[in-house]
């Protein structure tokens, strides 16, 4: 994916919604959805699984960093987003797909996507590929996800606060419900090797979060490859950093001026954002849905 040119006639608008196999999508992903699904992966690709906004772009450099033994040089040689493209990308805002980066990209290749397990195209099943899922507890999360629909030109319109937190809990909007997803891929890890790990424990720990990664792509990193990826996984330090911050994206793609791509990067923020009314609605809910479930997200009450 390479960033667009920034001209007003460049063709981009914000997509519809539509529904794909039963998951609504921007528009923009259907033209490409037979070679996304088609798509063949290798025995060591990398798949870092999120629902947007759970934290994508902190474990995409966590990775990246990690995979060059913590040299930071390394890192910026490219933006995050063309470092490790994302599979399902295919909009008028950017000149190639993900598909056409991720084949042009040199083993292990590391891969971002928001889908499903069930949606991932089948080859990555089949070849039994590592996934890091990261996963954000649903408040923040839906949150963060507002905000980006605001600054970002090649997403559907978000309407009020109140409509897209509606929207949220009916799962009618883009990647569709939190709920599904994340029960989705916590179910898949009893059969598949995925290393589930949540937003707020790297927040808490970030040392402890990262040698889990390190150990799952069996790697071994030395204290100061070790102290180097902490450092330059911080927010502070990605938020400074044109190649994790999307500043590289011309305005009338990401409008940075609504709002940050590396917006607040906290846990807990829904608290200035959802009214008493609407949290009372917000956690009824949340029980119907994954009461059932053993995943437990921290933070949230
Ligand atoms: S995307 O578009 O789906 O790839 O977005 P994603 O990267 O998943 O999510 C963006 C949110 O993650 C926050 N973020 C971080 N938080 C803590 N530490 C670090 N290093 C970090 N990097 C990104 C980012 O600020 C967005 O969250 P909010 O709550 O909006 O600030």
């Amino acid at each position: 994916m390479q960033a667009p040119e920034d001209s007003a006639n460049s063709g981009i608008c914000r997509p519809v919604l539509e529904v794909v196999e039963g998951i609504p999508l921007p528009s923009w992903i259907l033209t490409n959805w037979t070679e996304i699904q088609t798509i063949q992966a290798k025995p060591d690709d990398v798949l870092i699984a999120t629902y947007p906004k759970a934290g994508t772009t902190w474990m995409q450099e966590i990775v990246d960093l990690i995979m060059m033994n913590g040299d930071v040089q390394k890192c910026r040689r490219a933006p995050i987003f063309e470092r490790i493209p994302f599979l399902e990308i295919c909009s008028p805002a950017f000149q190639s797909t993900g598909v056409d980066q991720v084949k042009k990209l040199q083993s292990p290749r590391i891969i971002k996507t928001h889908l499903p397990f069930q949606k991932v195209p089948k080859s990555f099943r089949e070849q039994n590929c590592k996934v890091i899922v990261v996963a954000r507890n649903a408040k923040d999360n839906v949150v963060s996800y507002f905000h980006f629909h605001r600054m970002n030109q090649v997403m559907p319109e978000p309407g009020t606060w109140e409509e897209f937190l509606q929207m949220f809990i009916e799962g009618q909007i883009s990647w569709g419900s939190w709920y599904d997803y994340n029960l989705d891929w916590w179910e898949a890890r009893k059969k598949h090797p995925i290393l589930f790990i949540f937003y707020e424990d790297i927040k808490e720990n970030p040392r402890r979060e990262i040698l889990k990664v390190a150990d799952f792509l069996g790697k071994t990193l030395d204290e100061k490859a070790l102290e180097s990826v902490v450092h330059n996984s911080l927010f502070s330090v990605m938020k400074e950093n044109p190649m994790t911050n999307y500043t590289t994206l011309p305005y009338t793609v990401f409008n940075q001026d609504i709002s940050k791509f590396m917006r607040k990067g906290e846990v807990g923020d829904w608290k200035n954002q959802f009214t008493v009314a609407q949290n009372e609605h917000f956690d009824k809910d949340y029980a119907e849905k994954m009461g059932k479930s053993d995943i437990v997200f921290r933070e949230v009450l």
